[in-house]
């Protein structure tokens, strides 16, 4: 990871944030939950509370962490026919988006739905699906968040055809 790199993750609460941070971290899921109740910087990722994105008593919380980070992972779960990101959410964050689709290994996992709400929270930037459970998808996380720019990371999707992963661009923008 270059020197500065780093990555918040954001997403509603039980959305797979923490796991999706172990998972990245090589470390087996913990067999019990434990609630995040705090900003956690470990390495090269900040992991939040649910609240923070849920709650927009939280938001100024979020902008004063962003300032020490260079991308955003915007979690949304596969299992959650609902979203908490409003419409072009990370456009309030001008940090490099990534939007991650978290338990894709589960049976009521909706991949279309889960990238769909993503597509309106992100605007623009790689989407990744991933189970944390599979440890599909993690792998290209890193190599996203090395990644300088939106063009960095288009052309990285570019050259690593995956299935779970896509680049979006809305047409009109
Ligand atoms: N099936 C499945 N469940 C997951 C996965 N990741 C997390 N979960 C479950 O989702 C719940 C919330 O996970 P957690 O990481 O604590 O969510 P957070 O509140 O966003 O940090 C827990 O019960 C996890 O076991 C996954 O990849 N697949
Ligand atoms: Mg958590």
């Amino acid at each position: 990871m270059p020197l500065k790199n780093r990555a918040m993750i954001l997403g509603g609460i039980d959305a797979g944030k923490t796991t999706l941070k172990e998972a990245l971290f090589g470390r087996e899921r913990q067999p019990k939950k434990i609630k995040t109740q705090s900003l956690i910087y470990e390495d090269w990722i900040v992991d939040t509370p649910g609240e923070y994105t849920e709650n927009p008593l939280h938001y100024r919380s979020i902008m004063a962490t962003s300032l020490e980070i260079t991308h955003v992972l915007f979690v949304q779960d596969a299992t959650n026919e609902k979203t908490i990101f409003a419409p072009g959410f990370s456009l309030g964050i001008n940090k490099l988006p990534i939007g991650i689709v978290t338990k894709a290994d589960a049976s009521e996992a909706n991949i279309e739905r889960a990238i769909h709400l993503l597509k309106k929270a992100i605007v623009k930037g790689p989407i990744v699906i991933t189970s944390a459970y599979t440890e599909e998808g993690i792998d290209v996380i890193p190599p996203l968040v090395e990644c300088q720019s939106i063009d960095e990371m288009r052309e990285y999707v570019t050259k690593n055809p995956s299935e779970n992963l896509i680049f979006y661009e809305n047409a009109k923008t």
